[in-house]
């Protein structure tokens, strides 16, 4: 897998999730708290989208932030890139629809009319000295044809990047290789990726486009953006610290992410999803005896993130009936009592039993223990 790049999009795909309301104020702690973890690129909202809008982007490309560059999504219209170069934002993500779905529904162009758009555009921002992306929407039920002549045209003009989206999140990771593949033996310039999350591929599907050569892929803080939203950047974290440790925890503070979506969980009234990834409450819990012996042995065993990396601690769930003595044992360390091994496989079992009849709590196995250590010790006085 490549050097790859994030450029993140949760103050603009995000701010289409349903719950989203950003204030400026907001937009401006989002892109510090996203400077400080080091993503590559923020990508702002259009500032012909309303007056507040190119304020926000006018503010924030005035913070001087660190890490991170500023980009503006903008229609394929002059219109919209006159106002977007004069924002002091780094660079422009251009888009046009390109599928017949959006060329009949939405904006009623044909190919030759966007092919003339794209290249007034893209001279125009070049000509500004800014950073220029061309991507087209719903490219996975575009034509391959005029995918690949488009493409082709934007990067003979000289592109940074081009763009390539699975708008209506339908892409599976083989045709992703394959798109991917076949439109980067065409050109020269880098591939960003926007992958949709409809159908649960959103995080295969980008670790399977850097795999076919794109090095560019769009994120949210939790996955947040038009309808259930589209890559979130803690999962693909999570995906890509495995596969590339070094250069992941070089370049960004993984131990950021925690706060990161308790930022975006407060402001857009979300709760953490139990399962997430990484921050979901039992991403780093242990239940099984079979696992928390093997845990408290050599974590590995059973985990392939390692908390640590992210700020974060495991934790040996011990107050169940599928517990085992090891994880007791530990317990009663941690209590700071005494008892024998055969003393810690009597308990646990009393603590099975009890788990048959009803869910337990940490107060009740710990009120076992201690019942069973001072019965024990009154025996032996
Ligand atoms: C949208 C636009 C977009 C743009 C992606 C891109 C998409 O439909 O809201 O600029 O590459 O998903 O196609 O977010
Ligand atoms: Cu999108």
């Amino acid at each position: 897998v490549p050097r790859f790049e994030i450029i993140d999009s949760t103050l603009r795909e995000g701010e289409q999730f349903a719950n989203a309301f950003f204030t400026l104020e907001n937009k401006i702690r989002i892109a510090k708290a996203l400077d400080d973890f080091g993503v590559d690129y923020i990508e702002l909202t259009s500032p012909v989208a309303s007056d507040q809008a190119r304020e926000e982007v006018e503010t924030i490309c005035k913070l001087g932030l660190k890490n991170s560059k500023i980009l503006t999504h903008i229609r394929c219209h002059m219109h919209d890139a006159k106002i977007a170069v004069e924002t002091g934002v780094d660079g422009v993500n251009v888009f046009i629809g390109t599928s017949n779905f959006l060329r009949q529904h939405s904006h009623g162009k044909d190919m030759s009319f966007i092919t003339k758009s794209a290249i007034e555009v893209i001279e125009f921002v070049k000509s500004k000295g800014l950073e220029i992306r061309f991507s087209t929407e719903d490219s996975f039920r575009s034509d391959i044809v005029d995918l690949l002549n488009i493409y082709t045209t934007v990067d003979k003009i000289g592109v940074n990047r081009i763009g390539i989206a699975d708008t209506v999140g339908g892409a599976n990771p083989r045709q992703v290789y394959e798109l991917i593949r076949t439109i980067k033996s065409s050109v020269k310039c880098e591939i960003e990726t926007h992958f949709h999350n409809d159908t649960g591929c959103a995080i295969a599907n980008a670790y399977t486009a850097l795999e076919a050569g794109a090095k560019f892929i769009d994120t949210c803080i939790l996955g947040i953006g038009e309808r259930n939203g589209i890559v979130p950047l803690g999962g693909f974290m999570a995906r890509m610290v495995v596969s590339a440790p070094d250069y992941v925890k070089s370049k960004y503070k993984l131990n950021k992410i925690r706060e990161l979506e308790n930022l975006i969980a407060e402001i857009v009234q979300v709760n953490i999803p139990f399962n997430n990834p990484i921050t979901g409450f039992c991403a780093f819990t242990h239940k099984a005896g079979i696992h928390a012996k093997a845990i408290l042995a050599n974590p590995s065993t059973y985990e392939i993130l390692n908390p640590t990396d992210f700020g974060l601690t495991r934790y040996i769930h011990f107050a169940n009936r599928l517990t085992g003595w090891n994880a007791i044992k530990a317990r009663v360390e941690q209590l700071n009592l005494n008892l024998t091994d055969d003393q810690i496989k009597i308990v646990t079992q009393q603590i099975k039993k009890m788990g048959d009849i009803r869910p337990l709590g940490i107060e009740d196995v710990d009120s076992i223990i201690k019942d069973f250590h001072s019965k024990e010790n009154e025996i032996v006085l």
